[in-house]
């Protein structure tokens, strides 16, 4: 089923379909509408792993994120959640790190603490400077209509972040990933906001080393299913 073929829920819906399952249910739920780029971080990772899950599209034009019961399970009324047989994780990063410590087999995030730490402080780095720098243009630009654009503001995220994209060019270096010869937790916490930066009209420069790597993701079949899909109905839409 496409993404968008996934029928609207309400509130109610939403709280039958997330504690007692649909007829196809699964033990992994996966809420949240599927152009939320935090989203798209559980669903790329899910997809790695060959989970089976149930998506259930939440937030945004699907709704559901202000009912009390869904207040109940993350009170930031945010998505993505992840319901893993009766327990909620919230937080993008959070439940990336969850399902590769649950289910990655070692592969995605390393379990000895120093190496983990390598992994991380890209995690923390991406809220930090890069989702904040991406915020300022994709808010300021594509979801703000042009009459009401502040040209400066946007100058000045664009700059921040081909800054942001020269640090993780610099990381790139030799390497295929930011960590080494696979991806890991860190390329899907940074890589998930290259596609749009690339593929809105604005001129954002991407370095040849994160060019090659954001052609290395697209040829991986989860970053081209979720990331790379359409996020159109997103233009000029500050409601949500
Ligand atoms: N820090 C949170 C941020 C979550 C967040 O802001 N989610 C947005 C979508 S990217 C949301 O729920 N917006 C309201 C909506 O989609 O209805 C995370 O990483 O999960």
């Amino acid at each position: 089923m496409s993404p968008e073929a996934v029928p609207l829920h309400t509130d109610c819906d939403i709280f039958t379909t997330v504690f007692y399952g649909t007829a196809m249910a699964k033990a992994i739920r996966i809420l949240g509408r599927h152009t939320s780029y935090n989203v798209q971080k559980v669903l790329w990772l899910a997809d790695e792993l060959s989970l089976q899950y149930e998506h259930i599209q939440t937030g945004g034009r699907f709704g559901g994120t202000d009912s009390k019961e869904f207040l109940a399970i993350n009170p930031h009324g945010k998505v993505p959640v992840l319901v893993d047989r009766e327990r909620a994780i919230v937080e993008s990063n959070t439940i990336i790190r969850y399902i590769a410590d649950v289910y990655g087999k070692g592969i995605w995030n390393a379990s000895e603490p120093f190496e983990r730490t390598l992994t991380d402080r890209w995690l923390d780095w991406s809220i930090d400077r890069l989702e904040r720098a991406f915020v300022a243009v994709f808010w300021g630009y594509y979801r703000t209509p042009p009459e009401k654009r502040d040209s400066d503001a946007i100058d000045r995220a664009v700059s921040e972040c081909e800054d942001c994209l020269l640090a993780l060019s610099a990381q790139l270096g030799l390497k295929p990933y930011l960590i080494g010869a696979h991806p890991t937790l860190a390329d899907i916490a940074t890589g998930v906001f290259l596609h749009r930066l690339y593929s809105i009209e604005l001129p954002v420069t991407l370095p040849d080393n994160v060019f090659q790597w954001y052609q290395r993701l697209s040829r991986r079949q989860p970053y081209n299913k979720w990331v790379m899909s359409d996020f159109s109905e997103l233009k000029g839409r500050v409601g949500y």
